[in-house]
């Protein structure tokens, strides 16, 4: 591995997220905004009583399939550029650092922000702090084995430059390590200086654990923030009942198939991704 790869691995291991720069070209960029713009009419000027019962998040996220949305291709069914990226080369390094050789694309949703639209809730997965541990606050936490921890990860493939000064993808660096829930005031908003929002460029990729907690910052940029999340798993994991699926006229690679395959047992029932191109 070269010292590149070794340093990403480590700092994406210690952090809970990384950001990588420059994965996708202009052009890319470019390509992708526009088939958005095909397909998502623009934000409504009264979105604000527009939201759903998932506040906010109705609004923000497009394109969604699998997790808390029903089966469907989500936005892979908008074009093949979003189907290439199910298994970046990038992503496929990463999430196998995380992941393991086997591993599943769980869940997918975009999210777009106008200036103005306001934050959402700090929140993890998994560990100490997702919602249904039995983790009593300022109690250390000792995780039972049965519970999931470091099996899901993201990418967030990044349309418009986004950062501190624009709001947008936040999170607690190294917190997916922590045995403690997260204490109320910090997600009340009060110690907003333990959430940091990286620093991410259109055309960067967002990596995070869903064992980190993140959340949404109010976007303040005057242009529309636009990312692209493909969530995955270790192979065996699921969260939910429904699954991406693929899009009718799309040609998967047999990795894509393999992504998006049920979930089984590492090895013995779901084959590593990496054989053939190791
Ligand atoms: O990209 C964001 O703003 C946050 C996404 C999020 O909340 C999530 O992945 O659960």
């Amino acid at each position: 591995m070269n010292e590149a790869n070794e340093l990403r691995n480590y700092l994406y291991d210690l952090q809970g997220y990384i950001v990588v720069e420059d994965v996708l070209s202009a052009e890319q960029v470019a390509a992708l905004n526009a088939l958005l713009d095909e397909h998502l009419p623009p934000i409504p000027d009264d979105w604000r009583e527009r939201h759903g019962p998932r506040g906010p998040y109705d609004t923000y996220r497009f394109g969604v399939a699998g997790g808390s949305y029903e089966s469907s291709p989500g936005f892979l069914a908008w074009g093949q550029p979003f189907v290439d990226l199910m298994d970046h080369p990038l992503s496929m390094e990463v999430m196998r650092s995380q992941l393991g050789d086997c591993f599943r694309l769980d869940r997918i949703f975009g999210m777009r922000m106008r200036e103005g639209m306001p934050s959402g809730r700090l929140h993890a997965d998994y560990g100490a702090s997702e919602p249904f541990t039995r983790a009593e606050q300022g109690k250390f936490y000792p995780q039972p084995a049965f519970q999931a921890l470091h099996g899901f990860g993201v990418a967030a493939f990044n349309l418009a430059d986004s950062g501190p000064d624009t709001g947008g993808l936040c999170c607690i660096p190294g917190s997916h390590n922590s045995h403690f829930k997260l204490p109320r005031s910090i997600r009340d908003g009060e110690f907003q200086d333990v959430v940091i929002v990286p620093e991410a460029p259109a055309g960067s990729v967002t990596f995070f654990s869903e064992a980190t907690t993140h959340g949404t910052l109010t976007w303040t940029a005057k242009h529309e923030r636009r990312s692209l999340l493909y969530k995955y798993c270790a192979s065996q994991l699921s969260w939910s009942r429904t699954r991406v699926t693929a899009p009718p006229h799309a040609e998967l690679t047999e990795r894509q198939q393999m992504l998006l395959a049920e979930p089984a047992g590492a090895h013995w029932f779901f084959p590593s991704l990496f054989d053939k191109t190791a």
